[in-house]
């Protein structure tokens, strides 16, 4: 890698909306908690805490067997709103350190702090910072990863967590990476791990004795990624300014709405909204509508369909199929455009003018 190495964090919440509960009510610091939807609702959890971790909880498990697994469990409906204005909150502290910050949801961000001069420069000192600054507005504890690139940064967040702070120095990359299983790579889920253990593959260090040729035979295009991960190589750059992808508003309701028919009349201000929202953007080429419906048992599905206008005779049709795999009460409705991507854009434009 030529030049200076990069500074690059990556903060990450603690048990994030489970946090935010336990803040607002001091009673449920100490017991196990998780934030999620109820067993009559056949609900999921979307987090927990970190003692109802130690009973084997987990995000995304049916309520249902969270409560085998912790009958003391003390469930949490949970409200968006509340943890949109903690993160917000803490987003603004990420700015404040540097504008180069790209968040990846409600509750984490990468920073390139390369260039920052405050804390002579100590990116070890910028994390400790943020950590305190946010436990000190929020009452939210943050893990904070510092690591010459992305990927390493996003694994050291999560080394020490909760409430942890892991430095990886270039110096020490390379003892880093010798030792990392390789299902803590980026984009190695169950599959790919499975298949790179019937291989011998389990840590870095067994993946570094491949050359790249068979790891592209097997694994197409991310043969490569895997080849430079394994060597500590990930160029990816903090991306502030996303490309706008899509357009959309949503709604969460007071009341669930209990059937079809409400959500149907639910539906047409939504679709006002987004046409507003959409003219505000400068009518930009349209690729798909799509429309989300979250359950009242926080299950949520979304489906798109192709079109480049907003009939709401479409969105009406999205809608009934999307209802009809819960056919339950709904708590959030939203409806949006996916836009004609820019590359796809001056395709178009070329071919237009060689027309
Ligand atoms: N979330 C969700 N459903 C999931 C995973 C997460 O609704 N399947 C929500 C709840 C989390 C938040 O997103 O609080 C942030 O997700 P994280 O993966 O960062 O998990 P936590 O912050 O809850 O825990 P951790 O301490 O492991 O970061
Ligand atoms: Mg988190």
């Amino acid at each position: 890698m030529a030049g200076t190495p990069r500074k690059i964090l990556h903060a990450d919440c603690d048990c994030f909306y489970a946090a935010v509960e336990m803040r607002d009510n001091p009673a449920l610091r100490d017991v196990p908690i998780a934030v999620g939807g109820g067993v009559d609702q056949r609900g999921v959890i979307a987090t927990c805490n970190y003692p109802a971790r130690a009973f084997g909880v987990r995000s995304a498990m049916p309520t249902a067997r969270a409560l085998r697994l912790c009958p003391d469990l003390v469930l949490v409906r949970g409200d968006f709103e509340r943890y949109r204005e903690v993160s917000r909150q803490i987003q603004a502290i990420f700015h404040e350190l540097t504008p180069l910050v790209e968040p990846l949801s409600l509750d984490e961000a990468f920073l390139d702090v390369s260039e920052v001069e405050h804390f002579q420069g100590s990116a070890t000192w910028m994390a400790q910072w943020l950590k305190a600054e946010a436990l000190k507005r929020t009452g939210i504890t943050i893990s904070v990863g510092v690591a010459p690139s992305k990927f390493l940064a996003k694994i050291a967040s999560d080394w020490e967590k909760p409430d942890g702070l892991t430095v990886i120095t270039p110096d020490d990359v390379d003892a880093f990476i010798t030792a990392l299983p390789v299902n803590c790579l980026h984009g190695v889920g169950p599959a790919t791990a499975a298949k790179l253990e019937s291989m011998g593959i389990a840590t870095c260090e067994d993946l570094r004795t491949w050359p790249i040729e068979p790891l592209l035979e097997r694994f197409g295009k991310f043969g490569k990624r895997l080849f430079e991960l394994a060597r500590g190589i990930d160029e990816r750059e903090v991306r502030t300014h996303r490309e706008r992808k899509s357009v959309s508003v949503e709604t969460t309701f007071h009341h669930d709405l209990p059937d079809l028919a409400a959500c149907q009349d639910a539906l047409l201000p939504l679709i006002e909204r987004l046409a507003g929202r959409i003219e505000r953007h400068g009518h930009p080429p349209l690729d798909k509508l799509f429309i989300k419906v979250r359950f009242s048992d926080f299950t949520l599905t979304s489906l798109e369909c192709p079109s480049a206008i907003p009939s709401p005779a479409l969105f009406q049709r999205l809608l009934e199929q999307a209802w009809s795999r819960a056919a339950q009460p709904v708590r959030l409705l939203g409806v949006g455009v996916r836009l004609v991507s820019a590359d796809a854009r001056r395709q178009l434009s070329l071919f237009e003018s060689d027309a």
